[in-house]
Parts: structure tokens; C-alpha cells; sequence
């Protein structure tokens, strides 16, 4: 993509709406837009780490044997007076009428439209497991909403549901999204720590939330360093064992981690003092399991292997992907601006030429482009006729992992320099090298 050609809007200034870092960065580098309170446009360069990070989540999902589909945003208020929560969901829900004065909302969630397909298809405990999930826009009327895309009204989030015969079945449900969280947000650049959680107007008795540690985040955490240290599942594991799902989840459960509400002074009282970190957290997903409270009131039931009705267990499972692009820049970036983790880089290479209109400049980075281009990477080519300086300073603030630099005087001794986003380094490369050492080599080593 050529940056003359490319929508691109950079803000010079800092936003004075902006309270944190990632909010203020995303509007810096021209990512969204505010289009109402709590509500935002994704422009072209945000809407590219959108489309990466959703792709992750979905590999990571139907790894764990998730099924995609989508339901609407829009639903009927007759299957939420069904579940009982029409009324209690409170003004958090955005209620609407279509033209025949019928009562509809604006999903926060999908329980009860997941449980009605449930239940309209499936009889039998041998269609069981199943675990559907969709990425769709959710609407909540947050009383304050704030921080951009971390706390937003209308916000992106992917929601599974599982549904199983009996407890056993749905606990291994629930491990296997486990896993697959702490491998989406490791996969993400992220260090997630899943704490018990309180289940809120979801319901249920069992839930975890995956936290990311930043000093903006709105809840207060308390856990052990021993997180800091617990290794995170390759892609081999195996989702169809579930003693040894069970295992990776004890694992990271036994040492103590509890945000605000569930916090326990007793228990942290017996954690070694050194071993304590207590700091803040940003919630980047959340998972349930309430087994029948929405299979049983909506009627949502399969035959056993006894011959008998029963009422699926189920749970669900969220993750925001608009408020984890906010929580990756709040944990990577420096003053410059942000500093992408390759494997959600809108690009992995701002390409600068230093000189555009110099015919040796322009030749060179044709060819680079080209070159880079066949080596399978996603390059952004700075073409324009800013000064340096400019340039330097957008590569900065957008974060590409790799910035190839091109100059008068470079292209002289057939050289370009590559400068890694993370650590500043900068070397001189042979123009003919500069693809191949580019080629396969996160900058930052985030698997892919
Ligand atoms: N139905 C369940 C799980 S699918 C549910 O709604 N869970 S939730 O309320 O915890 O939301 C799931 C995830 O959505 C959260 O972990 C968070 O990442 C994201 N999220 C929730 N509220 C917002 C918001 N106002 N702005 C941005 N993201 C949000």
C-alpha cells in the first residue's frame, strides 16, 4: 500500500478527550473515530488490527472445537422475557420498537438467541458437545462510558456458547475455552492471568476473567508471581483430552489471583510477601458457567443415553476484540506511539523513502517494494513528499515492527537500513537482502 494512496488520517495533536495512552494513540494514528459517546468508526489502519486479531481468535476457537456462526444485533424482546432477564437486565439494554410497536433490543449478548437455535435443531445427547460462537457488535448503555474502545456502548465482542449434557460434559467445555484464552491472548503479545470472577447479570457459580496487567486498568487485582513464569500451551495441545485440559487449567488456577470483588485477605494473607503482585488489571475476557439457567426456563433439553430428558449445561464465553486492541497498545508502546506485536501489525514494514522524486529513491524502493511484496509482506511504502523527519515520526507512531529506510546517500552504497520498532536498533543492509532478512523474522518473536 502507498501512503499517498492510503486514508491515513494522523493527528499532530494530542486529542484533549483522550485519558489514556491507547485511546490517545488510537486517534493519533488515525485507527477510529468517535462517532457518538461510546461509540466509534474503525478506519482503514485500525480496522486491519481488527482483522487480525479476529483471526486469531476464530483459529484459536475452532481449534478448541467452536463452530462459527452469526446472529443479528438486533433480537426480540419475547425470548428475554422467556430467560426472565427482559426485565432485569436494567438500562444497560437498549430497548427499541420496530413499527409495530413491537418490542425488540439491541443484543448485549446472545444466551437466549443461541438457546432458542439450541433448541429448535437438537434432541439427542449424541449431537453433544457442541459450542457455537459469532463475532458480532454488541450494544450496552454503560452509564460512563470512557477510554475509547475499552469501555465503549457499541463495542465487537466474540461470544461462545457450550452446551453439554450433564456438569461434567459442560466442565469440560469451559476448560477447553480456558485454554483457548490463554492461547489467544499469548498469541496476541499479551501475558493474561485468569482470576476468579464475580458472574454478574450473565449468572451462574463458575467464571473466570483473563486479565492483562496495566497500570490503566479499571480493576485492582492481587495475584502471584508465579504467573509470570507459567508456560502457555503450544498448538499441539490436545483438545481431545480432556484429563489433560483439565491439568493445563489446574495449573493455572492453583496459585492465588482474584480481582477486587472476590479478593480474599485470608488467602493472601498465607501468599509469601515477595510473591505478591498487586497491581491493575484491564478484563479482556470473561467465561461462565451457569448450567441450566437458560436451558431449563427456555426449554432447551436433549435425550440422555437413559432414555430420559435432561437440560443441557451450558455456558458462555467472551472476549471484546475492540477493547483487546486497546489492551495490547496500553502494554506496548512508547513515547514515540505504539509498537505493534507482529502477529497484529496493521503492516509489517513502513517502507521510507527518503527522497521521493529522486530517481535513484524512487527506484530503489520500487524495487524493495516489489521485493518484499513476493517475500509475503505487508508493507506499508511511505511515498510521499513529507520531510524525514515527518516520515520517521508517523512510522514511530503507527508501531510496524520494521521501518526500511532508504536515502540518497544509502542507495549510493546499494545499502538500506531496517530499523526494529521495539528496540531502536538500526542496521545497514544490501538493498539485494533486505526482503530475505525481513522474510519470516517476527521482530518481536510473537508465535504465529
Ligand atoms: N455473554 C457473556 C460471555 S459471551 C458476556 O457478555 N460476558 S461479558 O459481559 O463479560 O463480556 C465479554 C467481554 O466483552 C469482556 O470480557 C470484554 O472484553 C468485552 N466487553 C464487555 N463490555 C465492554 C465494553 N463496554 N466495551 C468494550 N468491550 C467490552
Amino acid at each position: 500500500m502507498r501512503l499517498s494512496r492510503y486514508f491515513l488520517p494522523i493527528l499532530k495533536e494530542n486529542p484533549r478527550e483522550a485519558d489514556i495512552v491507547s485511546h490517545r494513540l488510537m486517534l493519533r494514528a488515525g485507527m477510529i473515530r468517535q462517532q457518538a459517546a461510546g461509540s466509534f468508526s474503525w478506519l482503514p489502519l485500525g480496522m486491519r488490527v481488527l482483522d487480525k486479531v479476529n483471526r486469531i481468535i476464530r483459529e484459536e476457537q475452532n481449534r478448541a472445537g467452536a463452530q462459527e456462526i452469526l446472529m443479528p444485533t438486533i433480537q426480540s424482546a419475547e425470548l428475554w422475557r422467556e430467560s426472565g432477564r427482559y426485565d432485569d437486565y436494567g438500562k444497560e439494554m437498549l430497548r427499541i420498537k420496530d413499527r409495530h410497536e413491537r418490542d425488540m433490543l439491541y443484543g448485549p449478548t446472545n444466551e437466549e438467541m443461541v438457546t432458542d437455535i439450541f433448541r429448535s435443531y437438537v434432541r439427542s445427547y449424541k449431537d453433544l458437545p457442541l459450542n457455537l460462537y459469532h463475532i458480532q457488535w454488541k450494544f450496552r448503555d454503560e452509564v460512563r462510558p470512557r477510554f475509547g474502545v475499552m469501555r465503549s456502548r457499541e463495542f465487537l465482542m466474540k461470544d461462545a456458547y457450550s452446551f453439554d449434557l450433564d456438569y461434567e460434559g459442560a466442565r469440560a467445555a469451559y476448560n477447553r475455552m480456558f485454554v483457548a484464552y490463554l492461547r489467544t491472548f499469548e498469541r496476541v503479545g499479551l501475558k493474561s492471568i485468569p482470576m476468579r470472577a464475580d458472574t454478574g447479570p450473565i449468572g451462574g457459580d463458575l467464571s473466570h476473567e483473563f486479565i492483562i496487567l496495566a497500570d490503566t486498568g479499571e480493576s485492582a487485582v492481587f495475584c502471584h508471581r508465579d504467573f509470570l513464569d507459567l508456560k502457555v500451551p503450544g498448538e499441539d495441545v490436545d483438545f481431545s483430552d480432556d484429563a489433560a485440559i483439565a491439568g493445563i487449567v489446574r495449573e493455572w488456577t492453583t496459585p492465588y489471583a482474584a480481582t477486587e470483588e472476590m479478593h480474599d485477605e485470608a488467602l493472601w494473607s498465607g501468599v509469601d510477601e515477595g510473591e505478591r503482585l498487586a497491581a491493575r488489571g484491564i478484563e479482556v475476557g470473561h467465561i461462565f458457567h451457569f448450567g441450566e439457567k437458560y436451558s431449563k426456563p427456555m426449554g432447551a433439553r436433549v435425550t440422555g443415553p437413559d432414555g430420559k430428558d435432561h437440560f443441557v449445561s451450558m455456558g458462555s464465553y467472551g472476549i471484546g476484540p475492540t477493547r483487546l486492541i486497546a489492551a495490547i497498545i496500553e502494554a506496548s508502546h512508547d513515547e514515540a506511539g505504539i509498537v505493534w506485536p507482529q502477529s497484529v501489525a496493521p503492516f509489517d514494514a513502513a517502507l521510507i523513502n527518503m527522497k521521493a522524486g529522486d530517481a535513484a529513491c524512487d527506484g530503489a524502493c520500487d524495487a524493495l517494494y516489489a521485493a518484499l511484496g513476493a517475500a509475503g509482506l505487508d508493507v506499508l511504502y511511505d511515498d510521499t513528499d513529507q520531510r524525514p523527519g515527518a516520515k520517521f515520526a508517523t512510522a514511530d507512531l503507527i508501531g510496524l515492527p520494521w521501518q526500511v529506510i532508504v536515502g540518497p546517500r544509502g542507495v549510493e552504497a546499494g545499502e538500506a537500513e531496517i530499523k526494529d520498532r521495539r528496540t531502536g536498533e538500526r542496521v545497514a543492509v544490501p538493498l539485494g537482502e533486505v526482503a530475505a532478512r525481513l522474510g519470516g523474522t517476527p521482530a518481536d518473536g510473537t508465535p504465529a
